[in-house]
């Protein structure tokens, strides 16, 4: 068995875990990264789009932001539709001077891995049956295969970054778990084109025949979603019917702007809420996916996967600088708060702007009387000066909270 030694042990080499590595190696903490799949797969994984301040920022901190704030775009603002009427959210107004920044997932996992490349830092891609033990004890490692070889990673802290299908979170015994969850009864229909976006903020539409997203990678690429059922298929959908049916749900003036063209890329993603508590045992960390999903309504998902990142770097900095090692207990109360936040705005969110059709939905309301009440709730936070000032603070994303003294 090969032996190998790094201060962190990081599972995953997506946003998450490059971000980490990336912010840890500038402390001077060492740490190898373990990654199931090849880079080019993980690059083909067409995702999030809508980056927090916050994100950005610990983005810049890490030393990797020149691309980001060259190519990405500051949108100030953000366009919901109720049936055929556009309303914006003047997101900079509303909340003091805040805004997003719209710039690919892809092209900031390409940022992070070009970086890391560059500073010849350890990361095993294709790395097989990656397994992390002892993480209760001072003495942790992590083995895995690769190239056919055994290996063996000793470390003090492992980070599981390994997404929602990973194997960090099942380390972690079942019975001091509790994993919260809500399947949606629809998935969301996502299409890449290099054709120029219909307008140049985001469009989240709520339509009588369910939900449509317009967003964005740059002035010559867009992204756009339909809500579909979990019923379909990617090859049902044809290009020439996606258009079609985008066209009926986004209000009349956005699509009369729609420049159609061939998909560069189509797939299904079903929606769901999840939490994972605790998201720390021993000397193992969960962070982004790997302990919560939020429906993308929100664009929270990769927003949240930073803020833990965030307090996940803050901890091991003090650690490291000090030598003080109580800090590390306060992790998983600092990362679920903001989680629970967001996991929240992101239910609403999904509430209010999707069609639930004949569901028996949480509270016992049938699907038709639950699309009702959101009606009402849709339509009242948009015809609200102050409801819409709720919708943008939370879009453009909740402060991160400090490590207590
Ligand atoms: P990832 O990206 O899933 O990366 C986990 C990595 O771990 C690897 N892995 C393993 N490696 C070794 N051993 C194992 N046993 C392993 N098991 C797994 C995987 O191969 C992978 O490379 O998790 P991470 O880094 O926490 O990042 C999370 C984000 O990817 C995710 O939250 C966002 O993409 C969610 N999301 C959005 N978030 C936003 O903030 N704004 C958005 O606008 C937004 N839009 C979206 C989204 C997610 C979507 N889908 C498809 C789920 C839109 C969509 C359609
Ligand atoms: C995206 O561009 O992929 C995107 C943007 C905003 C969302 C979800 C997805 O809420």
């Amino acid at each position: 068995m090969k032996s190998l030694k790094a201060q962190v042990a990081i599972i995953g080499a997506g946003p998450s875990g490059l971000l980490l590595g990336q912010l840890l190696s500038r402390k001077g903490i060492s740490n190898i990264i373990l990654e199931r799949k090849t880079g080019d797969y993980v690059l083909g994984r067409i995702r999030a789009g809508i980056l927090e301040q916050g994100f950005a920022d610990l983005v810049r901190e890490a030393g990797v932001a020149e691309r980001m704030d060259a190519e990405g775009h500051v949108h100030e603002g953000v366009v919901i539709s109720d049936n055929g009427k556009a309303n914006r959210i003047d997101l900079k107004e509303l909340t003091g001077g805040d805004v997003v920044v719209c710039y690919g997932q892809v092209e900031i996992t390409r940022d992070l891995m070009e970086a890391r490349a560059a500073a010849k830092l350890e990361t095993y891609y294709e790395a097989d049956k990656v397994q992390p033990h002892d993480v209760k004890s001072d003495a942790p490692y992590v083995t895995f295969e690769y190239q056919g070889e055994a290996y063996r990673l000793d470390c003090d802290f492992v980070a599981g970054c390994d997404g929602f299908h990973g194997v960090s979170r099942q380390t972690i015994p079942a019975e001091i778990r509790t994993e919260h969850e809500r399947v949606y009864p629809f998935g969301w229909l996502g299409m890449l084109s290099d054709t120029p976006p219909c307008h140049e903020e985001l469009i989240y539409a709520k339509s009588e025949r369910g939900f449509a997203l317009a967003s964005q990678r740059s002035a010559t690429r867009s992204r756009y979603y339909l809500q579909v059922p979990l019923t379909d298929n990617v090859e049902d959908w044809s290009d020439e019917a996606f258009w079609d049916e985008l066209k009926k749900r986004l209000p009349p003036e956005h699509a009369a702007n729609l420049v159609t063209g061939p998909s560069l890329e189509k797939s299904i993603a079903p929606l769901r809420s999840f939490v994972c508590e605790p998201m720390q045992y021993g000397n193992l960390f969960l962070v982004g996916d790997a302990a919560h999903i939020v429906p993308p309504t929100g664009a929270k998902g990769l927003n949240l996967a930073a803020s833990d990142v965030a307090t996940l770097y803050k901890i091991l900095t003090r650690v490291y600088e000090t030598g003080d090692r109580s800090c590390i207990s306060q992790y998983s109360d600092i990362a679920l708060r903001r989680v629970w936040n967001g996991e929240r705005f992101s239910w609403w969110m999904t509430n209010m702007m999707h069609d639930f059709g004949d569901e028996v939905a949480n509270n016992g309301l049938d699907g038709q009387t639950f699309n009702r009440f959101m009606e009402s709730e849709l339509n009242y936070y948009l015809g609200s000066e102050n409801g819409r000032k709720v919708i943008a603070e939370q879009y453009v994303g909740l402060p991160y909270e400090d490590l207590k003294d």
